[in-house]
């Protein structure tokens, strides 16, 4: 297949793209580098050294023999995005390419709305330009779980079945994201719904949860190739950072009480994923939902694997919780559909966990332990990281089609 991974320089987007170049797809990458431009705003860095992107595809080409075909450009520039799907006439789109921070988006207003227009009008944008350009192309969306919320009734994939007074409809679950960037997802998805309905498109949205690892059978073929890996309050997840902070001997912060449950998945079954969402795709006019995670854990018990995998000692801090959301709550939520289609997952266990301890030792030094606590206020509208800098602005409007 041609495969266009969108958001190709990302933490996921990067290893996802390695994965299907392997498998034997033609790839082409499409990004515009927001997610560096956050680091240099916010005066943070990746724990785990990257290459910039022209290298790591140079460095893939050569260590696989594989070419990669690469676009730097921004989603909200519809012609550029019309322009790449003209160029590269991919069989499939996997979309990545989107502002994913929940505290980010709750820095300011203005952090708020660059992350809604960055993630809403990027998708419309892409939305259009496959009705136009090709309306047969497979839109594969990454989603996410938090577009549910917690409610106290189980969640189904994407659809419930309800009975209201008398009469029975099949209708989109109810939908509780707890932060604009989780409701910018909600947002895509009722888009990208209506466009299949509308123009016939074909499309799967993923709605992952909380991935960790930092480690895929390809990117552990050259240093040069590694993704990135987060760990400071506003970019890092829960268990990505626990292991970090184990390892500097910074208390391992749990946000309230730690009753929170999220579903959770290791960066290879990412891969896997999206990769069995692409070889199965979803039919013309077809919007269909995937629940995208493995496991569900709540806060509490992550911080407990990871005091037990850590050999030396390590403190739980239970910190006042800057989200709004809820700490003690009922969460069963369905995730059958990829295990029907052969996922076979990498449950949590002590290796995993010991690995990702490894990865943070392996690079202690790089640790700036000021990035740990949390900055963001859910309840305040202007966050102290208000100051510290605006959202990126950089708009290239040329395609920039190059090959690595
Ligand atoms: P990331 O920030 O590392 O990667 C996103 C990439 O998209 C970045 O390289 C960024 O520069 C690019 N991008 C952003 N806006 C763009 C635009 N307008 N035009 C072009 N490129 C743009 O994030 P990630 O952790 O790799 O997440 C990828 C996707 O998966 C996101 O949509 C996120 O919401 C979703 N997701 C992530 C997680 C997780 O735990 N990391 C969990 C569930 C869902
Ligand atoms: N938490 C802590 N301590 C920390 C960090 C987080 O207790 O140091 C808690 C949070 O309060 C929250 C839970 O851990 O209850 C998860 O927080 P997170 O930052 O790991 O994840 P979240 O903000 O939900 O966002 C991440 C990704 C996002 C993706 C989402 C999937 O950044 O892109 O959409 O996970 S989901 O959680 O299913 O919505």
């Amino acid at each position: 297949m041609r495969i266009l991974v969108l958001g190709g320089d990302g933490y996921l987007g990067w290893p996802t793209a390695l994965h299907l170049s392997r498998r034997g797809h033609d790839v082409g990458i499409v990004d515009n580098f927001a997610r560096r431009s956050y680091d240099f705003e916010m005066g943070v860095d990746s724990l785990v050294p990257i290459q910039n992107l022209q290298r790591r595809v140079r460095t893939w080409e050569e260590v696989s023999g594989l070419e990669m075909t690469t676009y730097v450009g921004d989603l909200t520039d519809a012609p550029f995005v019309d322009g790449v799907l003209r160029d590269f006439q991919p069989d499939t789109v996997v979309h990545f390419a989107e502002q994913r921070s929940a505290p980010y988006s709750m820095i300011d207003q203005k952090h708020a709305v660059y992350t809604q227009v960055n993630n809403v009008v990027g998708t419309l944008n892409l939305l259009y330009a496959i009705a136009d350009v090709d309306p047969s192309i497979h839109l594969v969306k990454l989603g996410t779980m938090g577009e549910y919320g917690t409610p106290n009734i189980d969640i189904e994939e994407g659809f419930i079945e309800i009975t209201h007074r008398g009469r029975t409809d099949v209708l989109p679950y109810p939908k509780q994201p707890g932060s604009f960037y989780h409701l910018s997802k909600v947002h895509d998805s009722a888009n990208i719904m209506f466009a299949c309905r509308i123009w016939g498109l074909a499309s799967t949205d993923l709605n992952q949860g909380i991935v960790y690892g930092q480690e895929t059978e390809e990117t552990a073929l050259h240093p040069d190739l590694a993704t990135r890996f987060d760990y400071d309050s506003v970019f890092g997840t829960v268990l990505n950072r626990f292991c970090v902070q184990a390892v500097v001997g910074h208390p391992v912060t749990v946000y309230g009480s730690g009753g929170q449950i999220r579903g959770m998945l290791d960066i290879r079954d990412t891969l896997a994923c999206v990769e069995l969402a692409c070889t199965n795709p979803a039919e013309a006019g077809e919007f269909r939902v995937f629940n995208q995670f493995t496991e569900s854990f709540s806060v509490s018990e992550l911080a407990g694997m990871v005091v037990d995998a850590y050999p030396g000692r390590v403190e739980v801090e239970n910190l006042e919780d800057p989200r709004v959301e809820k700490q003690e709550h009922y969460y069963r939520a369905a995730h059958t559909k990829l295990l029907d289609l052969g996922l076979v997952p990498h449950l949590l266990n002590r290796t995993t966990i010991s690995s990702l301890l490894a990865v943070a030792d392996r690079h202690r030094d790089r640790v700036d332990v000021t990035a740990v606590r949390p900055t963001v206020q859910w309840r305040s509208t202007a966050s102290a990281l208000a100051t510290s800098g605006s959202p990126t602005t950089s708009k290239p409007s040329n395609i920039g089609v190059s090959k690595a």
